[in-house]
């Protein structure tokens, strides 16, 4: 059975106790447990990982590769505008991405407009709040269990 692996960065540990207004009242431990709890239903393994380092973000990424992962669900968080590492790595590991973020990155500052993942990304959901998640775990779930993606 492939695995879903949800990845969040940079500050998203932060979720639930500050910047509420942008990001919402959900710590990321209430969200993984409604995504572990959708993934169940589905009968589909889902794995997490939060880190504020690039380079074991990156590593994470690695591992996937070498594991039975069949797609990846990424917050990148800040990481999304600045990191050409991350994108090598989605690439490299050839694992389809679906790309999430809280806020509506397109109507906050200029320098969140501009992702290194969306345009190699599978699809992107932004500005749904933490709901995008649910949508993107919805979404990978259809991917994954539908008929013509079968082994
Ligand atoms: O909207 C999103 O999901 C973002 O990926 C969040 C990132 C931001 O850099 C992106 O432009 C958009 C920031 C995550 C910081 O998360 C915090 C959560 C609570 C308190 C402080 C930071």
């Amino acid at each position: 059975m492939s695995t879903i692996l949800v990845i969040n960065g940079p500050n998203l540990n932060l979720l639930g106790q500050r910047e509420t207004h942008i990001y919402g009242s959900q710590t990321l431990e209430d969200i993984n447990a409604g995504l572990q709890t959708q993934a169940e239903k589905a009968g589909l393994d889902i794995d997490f990982v939060q880190s504020n380092a690039e380079h074991e973000i990156v590593e994470h990424i690695h591992q996937a590769g070498k594991k039975k992962v069949g797609l990846i669900i990424i917050n990148a968080a800040s990481l999304t505008h600045t990191s050409i590492a991350l994108r090598d790595a989605l690439l490299g590991v050839k694992i389809p991405f679906i790309e999430v973020h809280i806020s509506n990155v397109y109507s906050r500052e200029e320098f969140r407009k501009h992702s290194y993942l969306s345009d190699i990304a599978a699809g992107c959901i932004v500005g749904l709040g933490v709901q995008g998640y649910e949508l993107a775990l919805q979404a990978a779930i259809r991917q994954l269990t539908s008929s013509k993606n079968q082994d």
